[in-house]
């Protein structure tokens, strides 16, 4: 499959994740290695390797990942004191793994700007 990343393989249950969130088109699951007290993945089941590579027709699916992260961290009661969505794009942007993926950073004051 191109594309295909360890999310792929996570997607697939071929490894194991804490899932936290799934539906047709999108899965949230903890980050392994949190960097807040609740630090969730939210990606795109079909794999998007970068923004940078989104195109117009991925912009339906793009509105339902971040809609995705923004209801559960309703659901979760975390949208009160607040909340950091962050997508990272490419080598400068810190980005590690080619899937497209929004982090959901939650449980302590963020810092701006971030490093
Ligand atoms: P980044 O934006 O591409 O740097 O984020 C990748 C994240 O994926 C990073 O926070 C890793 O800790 C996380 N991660 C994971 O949760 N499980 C994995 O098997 C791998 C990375 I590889």
């Amino acid at each position: 499959m191109s594309n295909d990343t360890i999310f792929g393989k996570i997607i697939r249950r071929e490894i194991p994740a804490d899932i936290v969130y799934e539906d047709d088109e999108v899965l949230g699951f903890r980050d392994l290695n949190p960097q807040a007290p609740v630090h969730v993945l939210f990606i795109p089941k079909q794999p998007i390797a970068t923004l940078d590579a989104a195109t117009p027709q991925d912009a339906a699916l793009l509105g339902k990942v971040l809609l995705a992260a923004a209801g559960y961290a309703r659901e979760e009661g975390l949208a009160e004191d607040g909340y950091r969505t962050v997508i990272n794009c490419n080598e400068h942007g810190g980005q590690t793994v080619y899937h497209l993926h929004v982090h959901l950073l939650a449980g302590r004051r963020m810092q701006w700007p971030p490093g």
